[in-house]
């Protein structure tokens, strides 16, 4: 089998059961998958909805936090790319019967208003092509049997990605992000808080990251694209009528409810 047809068939195997709401074991349980590999697989797959009407509007990053790593026990980031059909609005139905088994995070989202390029970007680099940032819930939906897989697994499943909303309010980067205030409700009540300190020590780092590994297959950060950070806590499992609302001090807040 060629590399190039292993990578795509790979991506057909992931496409299709995120498209039957089925399962499959983890690629790496049969097939060696080095990360550069995996990070061929993810753009195949990105390729097959791109070939369907969308468009990468985008990108996030994946298990930037502690809390998360530990969740998922996966202990390296990642990123991966989000496409104009994964948008939800702020106080939206979450589409259950769409989904295999979705869990909801709290994230600081950027929008770009100029393109960052790596190598070398860091978190001012970040902040000075910010035009705004918001209050993001990313739904992760792991393709992989139990949300259960290893780090090339996760980058290959385009780091769980499902939807992504973001919240209403939009504001320029001028306070401290590695102190900005998280606080996750789950049905009114809080079940989780955190600073945004805890992706990566400040979340204008991890995108730096993802400008930083897309310069090593020569591509940057576009201008206009919004980067989810990653998850600040660990993920909350969603289920028929339950609400989620992050709110970030000085910035905003979001709100889904599963349907
Ligand atoms: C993979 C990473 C997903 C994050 O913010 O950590 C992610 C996963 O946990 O399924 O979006
Ligand atoms: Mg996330």
């Amino acid at each position: 089998m060629s590399g190039e047809q292993q990578v795509s068939e790979l991506a057909e195997r992931l496409d299709t059961a995120a498209r039957e709401r089925s399962t499959t074991k983890p690629l790496s349980a049969d097939t060696e998958l080095d990360t550069a590999t995996a990070y061929r697989v993810q753009e195949a797959l990105v390729g097959l909805r791109v070939a369907r009407g969308a468009r990468v509007v985008g990108g996030k990053l994946g298990l930037t936090s502690k809390a998360k790593q530990i969740a998922m026990g996966v202990h390296e980031p990642l990123y991966g790319l989000v496409t104009s059909d994964m948008t939800l609005p702020s106080g939206g139905i979450l589409p259950l019967e769409q989904l295999i088994h979705p869990r909801v995070e709290p994230e600081i989202a950027f929008v770009l208003n100029a393109p960052v390029a790596g190598p070398g970007a860091t978190a001012a680099d970040v902040l000075a092509a910010t035009g705004y940032v918001c209050a993001a819930l990313d739904v992760i939906d792991s393709r992989y049997d139990g949300f259960s897989f290893t780090h090339v697994d996760a980058i290959a499943d385009n780091g769980s990605s499902s939807v992504f909303a973001l919240g209403n309010d939009l504001v320029a980067p001028t306070m401290d992000l590695a102190l900005a205030a998280c606080v996750l409700e789950v049905d009114g009540e809080v079940t989780d808080s955190a600073a945004g300190a805890a992706v990566m020590g400040h979340p204008a780092t991890a995108v730096a990251f993802m400008a930083n590994a897309l310069a090593t297959v020569g591509k940057r950060l576009e201008a206009g694209w919004v980067v989810l950070s990653g998850g600040l806590t660990a993920p909350v499992a969603m289920s028929p009528g339950r609400t989620v609302t992050a709110t970030v001090a000085g910035i905003g807040s979001v709100t889904l409810t599963a349907g």
